[in-house]
């Protein structure tokens, strides 16, 4: 077996000093060229199970890059995953800043799942099968790395950029409404400031949960029953300041409203 030239667990740490921290850092790929995105799901995982030890339980999976605009933005062409964990889920419609970096929201469709997907090739019909409900999320991003910059390996590294999350108050069928035809507005203190259409993710938001699972089947993981998916953003991400009032209308899935603050 090949040789690494560094130790994956310790830059997992390194990794969540920063995130705690909120302290921005050097991309790993300016010290670590060799590194791979393997390497990169290797050093997410093992941050997966440093969260897990302080009883920061994993509840489900994000998808990110699914969409065009996204993949321009940060200059990475490809679909990432990242881990979600218990304490990313945000209840109340309140964004505080402390403890970030420079954070970003996004508005994204979530699956809810009933059953356990393991393996390759789903089809859209049993992904629609193993799915309990959807609802409208708003994912916050805040990469670890300075200025937001990063390559494929290393903001796999860094758990896809995860930071928070807020889910809708209604749930839906997944029958409710098209996914791909349903159009989005993400307005910033009155303004439009972004907006797109489900068909944006991938062509539909089922094809990601079937890349995800491609994915994660890959380490031999799975989707459980009960988990939540973000399944990428559908605009671009609009980076937020204090006293920022952020307004997702998702047409038929309702709308969603958070007051950013400082504190
Ligand atoms: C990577 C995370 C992307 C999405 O939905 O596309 C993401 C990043 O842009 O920092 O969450
Ligand atoms: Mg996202």
């Amino acid at each position: 077996m090949e040789t690494k030239t560094f130790d994956l667990k310790k830059l997992a740490k390194h990794i969540d000093k920063h995130q705690k921290d909120a302290e921005e850092m050097e991309k790993l790929t300016v010290q670590y060229p060799d590194m791979t995105v393997e390497d990169a799901y290797r050093i997410q995982s093992l941050w997966g199970k440093l969260a897990g030890a302080r009883g920061d339980r994993m509840i489900g999976w994000k998808m990110g890059l699914t969409s065009h605009a996204k993949q321009e933005s940060v200059g990475v062409n490809e679909p990432i995953y990242g881990r979600l964990t218990q304490s990313m889920e945000v209840a109340e419609r309140k964004l505080t800043l402390n403890g970030l970096i420079h954070p970003r929201v996004e508005p994204e469709v979530a699956f809810v799942m009933k059953e356990k997907l393991k393996g390759e090739n789903f089809t859209p019909r049993d992904i629609w099968a193993a799915t309990d409900f959807i609802m409208p999320a708003v994912e916050v991003i805040d990469s670890r790395y300075k200025n937001f910059s990063f390559t494929l390996e290393d903001v796999v590294a860094d758990n896809a950029s995860s930071s928070k999350f807020f889910l809708g108050d209604q749930a839906y069928s997944p029958y409710h409404t098209s996914l791909s035809d349903m159009t989005v507005k993400l307005i910033k203190n009155g303004e439009i400031v972004q907006s797109g259409s489900g068909s944006a993710v991938l062509g539909h938001p089922v094809r990601s949960i079937i890349e995800l699972a491609n994915m994660i089947n890959r380490f031999d993981l799975a989707i459980e029953p009960g988990m939540v998916i973000l399944t990428g953003g559908i605009t671009e991400a609009v980076t937020v300041h204090d006293g920022d009032d952020i307004k997702v209308d998702f047409g038929t899935l309702g709308s969603m409203e958070l007051n950013v603050t400082a504190l």
